[in-house]
């Protein structure tokens, strides 16, 4: 006979048929864990995963890499990885990567995740996030935040376009003005969806399955910046100012940039970048006359 202490501390007597003792992981062959107490620490582990990915989408958050762990994890690691998981990724949190000691792999999300992408490039894709040329920093938006209040500019009718080509956003930052006609395309021959994530403006998220598909869309209000994904591809991702008027610029690989036909005036121009965040700057611009404006971005550390 075996008399048992539940957790309470209430007691009971089985008989030896009612009782199998397994050792699992024992390092001395007397005392090991139960497969119970393995079980429990698996379910753990499983459901703090769950919640974690549950966090990581509700703040549409893209994951950046994939965990690898090799199977055969002993308690103590999984325990350890829970933990890491969890102050990275857990409850309200998102974003980082967990920091995993031991045999764990990290692979970055390429491209290879589309064979089609993949297809469509043969060196190292730039993301465009830093286009950085000698100093020169592009895909800087630049536009004027104030000055021109109480003036009102016609929408233009000619197009911008948005094209996803070769599984990236062409261009990486634009401008546009409020009830501009944007015309969304997708070149590729595999699925996008665009997903534009305004606050003031409507969001849309809207699938292109098929190769040169095309529709339009405006903005109703001036927004910078409205950021645009593909949910296919967490690597894709564009930038948009929409602004009243058309004085706005994006930097070119050249870091160069320019407004023309400003009216004279003294104005503030904001420059963003979507790493190093924004500047701005006092111009006073008269008649027929060019003024040059430098901003100046300090490289962030460790970034
Ligand atoms: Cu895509």
């Amino acid at each position: 006979m075996f008399t048992v202490t539940n957790e309470v501390g209430r007691q009971s007597e089985h008989g030896l048929d009612d009782i199998i003792h397994v050792k699992a992981l024992s390092t001395d062959g007397l005392v090991g864990l139960s497969p119970i107490r393995q079980m429990r620490l698996a379910l753990e582990l499983n459901s703090a995963v769950r919640d974690a990915s549950i966090a990581l989408f509700r703040n549409s958050a893209r994951p950046s890499g994939i965990l690898k762990v090799p199977s055969g994890r002993n308690p103590q690691a999984m325990e350890m990885m829970k933990l890491a998981w969890q102050a990275k990724h857990g409850s309200e949190r998102a974003g980082g990567i967990a920091v995993m000691t031991g045999d764990v792999d990290f692979t970055p999300i390429a491209m290879n995740a589309d064979p089609t992408c993949a297809s469509l490039h043969t060196t190292p894709v730039d993301t465009g996030k830093y286009l950085v040329n000698g100093g020169k920093l592009g895909n800087v938006f630049v536009y004027v935040k104030t000055g021109l209040e109480g003036k009102s500019f016609p929408a233009p009718t000619e197009k911008k376009v948005l094209d996803q080509q070769g599984c990236q956003y062409h261009p990486h930052v634009m401008g546009i003005q409020v009830g501009q006609p944007l015309s969304i395309k997708n070149s590729d021959a595999t699925l996008h969806n665009i997903h534009a994530m305004p606050k003031s403006n409507q969001e849309f998220n809207q699938g292109q399955p098929i190769q040169n598909m095309e529709f339009d869309k405006t903005f109703d209000k001036a927004e910078v910046m409205v950021p645009v994904k593909c949910d296919v591809h967490p690597w894709m991702n564009a930038y948009m100012g929409v602004l009243e008027h058309p004085y706005y610029a994006v930097s070119g690989e050249d870091g160069t940039f320019s407004i023309d036909k400003l009216p004279p005036g003294t104005y503030t121009l904001e420059a963003w970048h979507e790493q190093l965040g924004t500047a701005t700057q006092q111009v006073t611009v008269a008649a027929n006359q060019t003024v040059d404006v430098t901003f100046d971005f300090q490289p962030k550390t460790g970034g």
